[in-house]
This record gives C-alpha cells, sequence and structure tokens, in this order.
C-alpha cells in the first residue's frame, strides 16, 4: 500500500533527554496539527530535523532516538550545528524570510550561507529517496525545504511530488533581486502540485516563473518538456472544534479548576465594571507589527484619553530565532516601549499593557483567547495568521471583535473583521473606537459567519484538499503521457 511522507524542517515531535534516556512528545504547532489526518499510523512517515544537532546526540542515544521517533512514525535528518547555522538561521532566516516578507533591507545574500541551504536540502532530498517506494506521495512544507522536490524529481522522476509554501510569495519586482531566484524557482518546479495560502502568492509564483524562466504558463500551470505543474490555492484552516470545544469546557469550568492567568484577568473586570481587554498574540517576529500596534496603542490613548484607566493590552510575544540579531533588536524595542508607556500612564490600579515573553500552555491560551474584548492582529506581513481565526473559533457566545491586518492572508476569508493598514494609526484607532462601540448583536453577526466558514474549512478540509489535488495532477499527468 502506498504512503504519504511528510517533510519539513522540523519534526512534529520534542525530543527531550530525561535521566539519561529519550523522551519524544508531540508538539502541539498548527502543522502538526493539521496534518494529524494524514500523518495516520503505519501510512505515512514524517521526515525532519529532530531540533538537536548532531553535536548534541550522544552516541549512546542514537539508537533509542530513533526508536522514540519510529513510534511517532517520523524519522530524523540529522544536522550539525555549522550547518543549523547556514541553512535555518542563515539562509532560511536572514535571506528568505525577510525577503519573502518585503523586508528587502534586512535580506542577506551571503554565498557561504546558500551553500549550507543547498547542501542541507539535499540532505533532506537523499532521506525522502533512500525511503521512498515508488508509488508513495511526498508533501514537502515550507521555505526552508525550496530546492527538495527537484533534487528528489532527479533521483526518483516518478514519484508524486507536492509542495505547499507557509509564508508570501512576494512579487516578482522583489524575488527577481535574490541572486539564486532561477535555482529556487527550478527547486519548486520539481513538484506536480505547489500549494500557497492565497491567490496573489499564487500569482506572484506564477508571474516569476513566466519572467525569469520564460515558460509557458496556461492558467494555472506550467508546461515542462515532459511534465504539467499545477499551482492552486490553500487557504489553512484551524482545528475548528479542539478550540471551540476548549473554550465551551473553559466556560463551565468549576472555582478549583481556574487558573492563577485567569484569576487575574477576572479580578481586574471586576475592579473595572466596563474596562475592556485587547490582545495581541504573536512569535516575536519583525513581520507581526508589535512594536508598530505598541506605538498605535500610545496613538490610541493620545486621541481618545476616556478611555485610559480601561483599556488594557494584553501582549503574548513567544520567543523566536533569538540568535538574529534583528529578532534580538525588536525585543529590545518592545522591552522599552513597553516599559517607556507603562511608566508614563501608569496609575495606581491601571497598567496600560501587560506583556508576556514567552510561550503560555495551550490552557492559558484559551483564557487569553475568551478573556480578551478585542483581538488585536496587525501583522506588516503574514502569510495566513491562525491566531485570527482561533480567537473567532473560541468565542462560543459569538461576542467579541477582530480587528485584523489587510496583510495577513486570513483577512482574504475574514471580510467580518474591521480589516485595517497596519501602517495607519488614524484608522486604527477609529477601528479600536468602533470595536470598542459595537453593537453586540453586531459582533454576533460578524462572527457566526466567521465561525461557519471556519468550521466548514478547517485544516482537515485543508490537508485533504491538498492532497486530493496532488493525487489528481499526478493521474492526469500519467495520462497525459500515456497519449
Ligand atoms: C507560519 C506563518 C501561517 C502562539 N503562541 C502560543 C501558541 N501559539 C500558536 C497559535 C498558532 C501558532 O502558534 C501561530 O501561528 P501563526 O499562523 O499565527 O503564525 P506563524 O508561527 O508565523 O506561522 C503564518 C502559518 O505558518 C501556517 O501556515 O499562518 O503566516 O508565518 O497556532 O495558537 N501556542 C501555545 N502557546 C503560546 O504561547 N500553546
Amino acid at each position: 500500500m502506498s504512503k504519504t511522507i511528510i517533510i519539513s524542517n522540523r519534526l512534529p515531535v520534542q525530543l527531550q533527554i530525561k535521566e539519561g534516556s529519550i523522551e519524544a512528545t508531540p508538539s502541539v504547532g498548527g502543522l502538526a496539527t493539521g496534518m494529524k489526518s494524514v500523518h495516520s499510523d503505519g501510512e505515512s512517515l514524517w521526515i525532519g530535523w529532530s531540533g538537536l544537532t548532531l553535536e548534541e546526540i550522544p552516541d549512546s542515544l542514537d539508537a533509542d532516538i530513533d526508536q522514540a521517533l519510529a513510534r511517532h512514525g517520523c524519522s530524523r535528518v540529522d544536522l550539525s550545528k555549522n550547518e543549523v547555522d547556514g541553512f535555518y538561521y542563515g539562509f532560511s532566516n536572514r535571506t528568505i524570510w525577510p525577503l519573502f516578507h518585503y523586508f528587502m533591507e534586512y535580506s542577506e545574500f551571503e554565498l557561504s550561507n546558500w551553500t549550507v541551504y543547498e547542501a542541507v536540502n539535499r540532505k533532506f532530498a537523499d532521506a525522502i529517496a533512500a525511503a521512498a517506494a515508488d508509488d508513495d506521495v511526498i508533501w514537502v512544507h515550507d521555505y526552508q525545504l525550496m530546492l527538495v522536490p527537484q533534487m528528489v524529481r532527479e533521483q526518483r522522476p516518478g514519484l508524486s511530488i507536492g509542495f505547499f509554501l507557509h509564508i508570501p510569495f512576494p512579487s516578482y519586482e522583489i524575488f527577481r533581486t535574490m541572486p539564486w531566484r532561477r535555482e529556487v524557482l527550478r527547486g519548486l518546479l520539481g513538484s506536480d502540485l505547489i500549494g500557497f495560502h492565497t491567490y496573489d502568492y499564487e500569482r506572484h509564483f506564477l508571474s516569476s516563473v513566466r519572467r525569469l524562466l520564460g515558460l509557458e504558463v496556461s492558467f494555472n500551470e506550467i508546461h515542462l518538456e515532459d511534465r504539467v505543474v499545477k499551482v492552486d490555492s490553500f487557504p489553512m484552516g484551524i482545528d475548528y472544534k479542539k478550540f471551540n470545544e476548549a473554550a465551551a469546557r473553559h466556560r463551565d469550568m468549576k472555582p478549583g479548576e481556574i487558573s492563577d492567568l485567569q484569576n487575574r484577568l477576572d479580578t481586574h473586570k471586576a475592579s473595572t465594571p466596563d474596562a475592556k481587554f485587547f490582545l495581541s498574540i504573536d512569535r516575536l517576529d519583525y513581520t507581526k507589527g508589535i512594536a508598530r500596534r505598541i506605538k498605535a496603542f500610545e496613538y490610541f490613548l493620545e486621541k481618545y484619553p476616556e478611555y485610559k484607566e480601561k483599556v488594557r493590552l494584553i501582549i503574548l510575544a513567544v520567543p523566536s530565532r533569538s540568535k538574529v540579531p534583528q529578532y534580538q533588536r525588536l525585543k529590545r524595542e518592545i522591552d522599552e516601549l513597553v516599559g517607556r508607556i507603562n511608566g508614563e500612564l501608569s496609575t495606581v490600579s491601571w497598567t496600560p499593557i501587560w506583556y508576556f515573553y514567552r510561550s503560555l500552555p495551550f490552557d492559558n491560551l484559551i483564557d487569553l483567547y475568551t478573556s480578551c474584548d478585542i483581538a488585536w492582529l496587525t501583522p506588516i506581513r503574514d502569510g495566513m495568521n491562525l491566531v485570527a481565526k482561533e480567537y473567532i473559533a473560541t468565542r462560543t457566545d459569538q461576542t467579541g471583535v477582530l480587528i485584523l491586518s489587510e496583510m495577513a492572508g486570513s483577512a482574504n476569508e475574514m471580510n467580518e473583521a474591521l480589516l485595517i493598514n497596519p501602517n495607519n494609526f488614524e484608522q486604527i484607532a477609529e477601528s479600536l473606537h468602533q470595536a470598542l462601540n459595537m453593537p453586540e448583536e453586531e459582533q454576533k453577526r460578524r462572527n457566526a459567519a466567521m465561525q461557519k466558514r471556519l468550521e466548514r474549512y478547517n485544516v482537515e478540509k485543508w490537508a485533504n484538499d491538498f492532497m486530493n489535488s496532488l493525487l489528481t495532477q499526478r493521474q492526469q499527468d500519467y495520462s497525459m503521457v500515456a497519449r
């Protein structure tokens, strides 16, 4: 029976060395959850980096690690510290990530990092070629592995290969600035199907293929000499049921089950009857617009001082890529902004900003989603933004307002949110004001429409749509060859 091989930079399990033995626990990220329906036991294999460098893995634990991963249907590609530096921190996060999010000034074009990126992509491709049977289906994920499809195709031309990009694909004018632009496109074209979150990313990709490689593109198909590559958009959904049911359980919690965080939120609400919470949740990343959001909050309080002591901004910034200098600088900037604004505006009974720089357990995430009146998510660029979808899924009584950046892929599917341009402080201040004064009826009407859509187009549907499209594409290709 054919199996699916999923490939991503990181595996969907976390390894921990405890008292000299190894433990692998499933991680809770969006991709891991999303692929659950595809990655069912015995029928699929997930290949990725374990998160430990070669230097960190003691020889004595080698076999144990393999066994622990195998129990979760996983197999590892080992990377040395140098490889992680050049491939992950280097080319992936200092070249591709900023460039694809339109932060051109942050993009570094270092030949040495490109060389490591190529070599590590080859390692992944070799691992796939070694593990795959002829009728297996390969699904490669994200910007760290864009060369893998072609590298696998060269070794195993008959395999069915799909690729999904989780970040934006930039316009041709941006993409063309990268020295290795053609190599990256050729790498991706090893796939039978290439998926993006939105139609715009798909359009940008096709335009780059046409202009940089001079290939024939008809509608969403690219015609190569011996194959056709299909390009399509598959907006990623969330595990709606998981968030909605967690929120429903949360509502029925008994006093002993309530978390400290929830107690604090409740105490504040009880002491200030018309208090409102704004919620901001992101990885600490310059693409997410966190610093700008804090400045916009200050602007809002200047413009509408009557909301002082009534509104509070809760920021959850999850540590990310802290070895990259821009992330270190951004962390300092946010620390300073929060410190200055709280220093200048706080009163005995009010701190305008609550700031958490850490990752919180899932239950605390639900505390925040369900307690905050307004989710304020204003990335400068974001492939999709799942937090926006998760917030709406947890609003079991359908109240709450979502303020969302037009620059997030999810804005395409969430028209009932208050959509804003993250650079327009005036518009943001007005949207916050509108959100604070929105009648409950209107909140419910908007959220009901979004909930219906999110429930239907959940993450399982996303994964199944992609897989079905990949299988259909492959069959069409075979029948073309047969003709
Ligand atoms: C990339 C693209 C695209 C956050 N804080 C905590 C926590 N989270 C979870 C959220 C959500 C996920 O992390 C973040 O997903 P996003 O989509 O918002 O953003 P990225 O991490 O940048 O993801 C993005 C995505 O890939 C999928 O294709 O949407 O555009 O950049 O699920 O719930 N989870 C827990 N504690 C936290 O503190 N447990």
